[in-house]
């Protein structure tokens, strides 16, 4: 992509409404724009780095066998009647009612919606199990929305639902889930923690919060230092890989402050316990037979009688993770964005647009690596492209000036280290290749 034919608009000047880091970084990286209060609008670069973070998401929540589908923003009140919590939710929710005076609401998460389409679309306990999962806008009328898109009201998540016959099989889902956040934050490149966690609103006696660690951290954690090394991805879905990474992720403790459990954290080694700050990223529940009763989904089983389906829910916040990931990845120059998640593989930084060589060289580079490459192709002053390739965060930086290039050389730099390399626009390509 072309910086002068693109909508990224930086900004010099730190915005005053920002409290925090990440927030800061995101408006002056022009990744969003804020439209009323905990409502952003996702410009363009911001949206690339939201649609690679759902991208991971979905792939690994398909490699653990749950299916996409997608259900409505908009829903009826009556459902929510039914479960119970549409009095009970309280004023998070945003109501609103049609010209027919029928009152709807914004989903603030979907468990009553999901339920009500599992009781509709299946017949017997042959049916089950089966884990359902969407990547949707919610909304909750936070009382304090703040700190940009780490607690706004309108959010992406991926939300998913598992239904089984009896809690041996509940319980395989939400470890089959687990395994699979532990999986998509190692590919996303970074680390989040699971953590015994309450239940709240979504009910239930079993559930985990998985936190990112950033010293601006809404929830003080206590944590086995086990974690940063973790390795998720050698680990396949089968039932006794599930059971054998459970059984290591949970033993090897963690809690947040609310819950410490004292007797869990008195098992982790002196030496490996850490204190620290975290943001929650995701939660998962187990719930049972909650909504499934409450709302009167029940099957007939092998010998006629009825059987409650046990529910979890599954929940990643993919737009707080951006301000996340940014919270736990940056400097005083700008985001260091991962690989695999950053909206511009490169950027390319012409030195002297208009040159004959360096356009000729930086043309031959942008052809070769597409729309992951971000080429500054401005008029302006090579201080100025250094300042925003660094706050825009590119993991590499291909600088290209006159006197390299009259040698056929280009520099590359790496902004996680600030390694310089000079190298052959070929080996240059590769090095950004291979990474
Ligand atoms: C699990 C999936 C649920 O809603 N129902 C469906 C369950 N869980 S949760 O913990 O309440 O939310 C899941 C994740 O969504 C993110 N999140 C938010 N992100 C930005 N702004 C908000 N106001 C907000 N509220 C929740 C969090 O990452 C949370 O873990």
């Amino acid at each position: 992509m072309r910086l002068s034919h693109s909508l990224i608009p930086t900004l010099k000047e730190t915005p005053a409404e920002a409290q925090i880091s990440s927030h800061r970084l995101m408006l002056r990286a022009g990744l969003v724009r804020q439209m009323a209060s905990g409502i952003y609008a996702w410009l363009p670069a911001g949206l690339r780095v939201l649609a690679k973070i759902a991208e991971i998401v979905r792939q690994e929540q398909d490699a653990s066998g749950a299916q996409e589908m997608l259900m409505p923003t908009i829903q009826s009140a009556d459902l929510w009647r039914e479960s119970g919590r549409y009095d009970a939710y309280g004023k998070e929710m945003l109501r609103i009612t049609d010209r027919h005076d029928r009152e709807l609401l914004f989903g603030p998460t979907n468990e009553e919606m999901i339920t009500a389409i599992l009781r509709d679309a299946t017949k017997s306990y042959r049916d089950l199990p089966q884990i359902l999962y969407h990547i949707q806008w919610k909304f909750r009328d936070e009382v304090r929305p703040r700190f940009g898109v780490l607690r706004g009201r309108e959010f992406l998540m991926k939300d998913a639902y598992s239904f089984d016959l009896d809690y041996q099989s509940a319980f395989l889902s939400y470890r089959k889930m687990m395994l699979a956040y532990m999986r998509t934050f190692q590919r996303i490149g970074i680390t989040a923690i699971p953590m015994r966690a309450d239940t709240g609103q979504i009910g239930g006696d079993l559930s985990h919060e998985f936190h990112i660690l950033a010293p601006t951290g809404e929830s003080g954690v206590f944590y086995d230092a086990a974690f940063e090394s973790g390795d998720a991805l050698s680990v396949g879905y089968g039932p006794e890989s599930i059971d054998a990474f459970y059984q290591a992720n949970t033993t090897i403790y963690a809690a947040t402050d609310e819950k410490h459990d004292l007797a869990a954290w008195a098992q982790v080694p002196e030496e490996r316990r850490r204190e620290g700050r975290g943001i929650e990223v995701g939660q998962i529940f187990y719930f049972g037979t909650k909504y499934s009763e409450a709302m009167g989904f029940d099957l007939p089983g092998p010998d006629g009688s009825k059987i409650y389906p046990e529910m979890g829910s599954y929940g990643i916040g993919v737009s707080r993770l951006v301000g996340a990931i940014i919270e736990a990845k940056h400097d005083e120059a700008g985001i260091i964005w991962p690989d695999a998640i950053a909206p511009f593989k490169a950027g390319l930084l012409n030195l002297r647009q208009g040159d004959a060589v360096t356009d000729a060289i930086c043309e031959q580079i942008h052809g070769k690596l597409g729309a992951d490459c971000l080429y500054d192709d401005r008029q302006e002053r090579a201080g100025v492209k250094f300042a925003e390739a660094d706050l825009i965060g590119h993991p590499w930086q291909i600088i290209v000036g006159p006197r390299g290039a009259a040698s056929g050389t280009v520099e590359l730099k790496r902004r996680s280290t600030g390694e310089r390399f000079e190298l052959s626009v070929e080996d240059a390509l590769a090095k950004v290749a291979e990474a």
